[in-house]
């Protein structure tokens, strides 16, 4: 296969690909049941892509569960075994349904390629396999799956970014004012327990009037990150606003969620904070206002409403406290 370039001069379709690589090189994995095939596509594939090689369809699953391909070839030439089985099996898996999977098949047997398109594999070859036909197909799939990748990771990260509170890291209202209504949705469902505790540090104002607002900040971040020492994993923890702080627990009756409540209070008010900005180590305590889901009908308003009221009730009886 020879192609026209722009220039005066032919060059081969391989060093065409060559020079247009993908951004990063490919790293594939390679199903086939035969060392001779195995050998042949290796050599065809090692300019574009780092190439792991498995005979085994089964093991071939756990490696690309396990590793991060940006292609798997699947060769149709196994002996007693469906290689349709590991591509729906690959297309079924989280961890490998973004994976493309290109299958090498005889030519003419076209019933095998229907399936196989049905089930979601994204392109096929014929045997006898032409190297820059193999290249050509590969090259693409490598670079769509890179693409698709960064485009995940970036989709992702500006969700991170627009649910974080940028102070603290934890999460922020928008994030909270969106969950919660599932959390209690799921909760009701289930006829299982949840509390959910405000909490809001007592006469922040001082800190920021005495020390200033950087100071204050310095606080809020020690705060949250004691705020998170203290709740679970499956417990959603996030900034309220100003020093108001909000945690949902999920499964958790109110007689824990007072356990819970009672372990932050002490948390906080037990050891100083230290802050470097001020060259100080500040006394800081908070006031925590507690409400849990009533199994008979209760709404997400509700609860942080009954929450709030119990937090201004700890206000009012003397603050460093908690209050059902
Ligand atoms: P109380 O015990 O009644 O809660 O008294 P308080 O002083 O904590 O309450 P108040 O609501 O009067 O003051 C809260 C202060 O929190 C006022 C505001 O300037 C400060 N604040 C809100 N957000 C931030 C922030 O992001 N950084 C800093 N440093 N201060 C903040
Ligand atoms: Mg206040
Ligand atoms: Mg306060
Ligand atoms: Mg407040």
């Amino acid at each position: 296969l020879r192609l026209r370039a722009q220039t005066t001069h032919t060059i081969g379709l391989q060093e065409l690909l060559r020079q247009d690589r993908p951004d990063e090189p490919g790293s594939v994995l390679l199903v086939d049941g035969r060392a001779s095939s195995q050998e042949r596509l290796l050599r065809a594939l090692k300019p574009i892509a780092a190439v792991s090689v498995m005979a085994e369809p089964q093991a071939a699953l756990f490696e690309a569960a396990e590793s991060d391909f940006d292609l798997v070839i699947v060769n149709a030439n196994f002996d007693d075994y469906d290689p349709l089985r590991l591509c729906s099996q690959l297309r079924s898996l989280e961890r490998t349904r973004f994976i493309p999977i290109l299958l090498v098949a005889d030519q003419g047997n076209d019933e095998l390629i229907v399936r196989a398109l049905e089930l979601g594999v994204t392109d096929y070859i014929m045997r006898p396999v032409d190297p820059n036909e193999l290249l050509a197909r590969c090259l693409t799939q490598i670079r769509r799956k890179q693409c698709n990748d960064r485009l995940r990771a970036s989709v992702q990260q500006t969700i991170e970014l627009a649910i974080t509170d940028d102070l603290t890291g934890l999460h922020n209202r928008r994030y909270l004012d969106s969950h919660l209504k599932l959390l209690v949705d799921r909760a009701m469902a289930r006829g299982r327990p949840l509390s959910i505790c405000i909490t809001d540090i007592d006469r922040f104002k001082q800190v920021n009037d005495t020390y200033g607002h950087d100071s204050g900040d310095e606080v809020l971040r020690e705060f949250a990150s004691r705020v998170r020492a203290t709740v679970r994993g499956a417990d959603l923890a996030c900034r309220f606003g100003g020093e108001e702080f909000v945690i949902v627990m999920p499964d958790t009756p109110a007689e824990m969620a007072a356990v819970v409540a009672e372990r932050l209070r002490l948390m906080v008010a037990s050891r100083g904070f230290e802050i470097a900005r001020a060259d100080a180590v500040l006394s800081v305590t908070a006031s925590l206002g507690l409400a849990s889901l009533r199994p008979e009908g209760d709404t997400p308003e509700a609860l942080l409403k009954r929450a709030d009221v119990a937090l201004y009730d700890a206000k009012n009886n003397g603050r460093n406290r908690v209050v059902a």
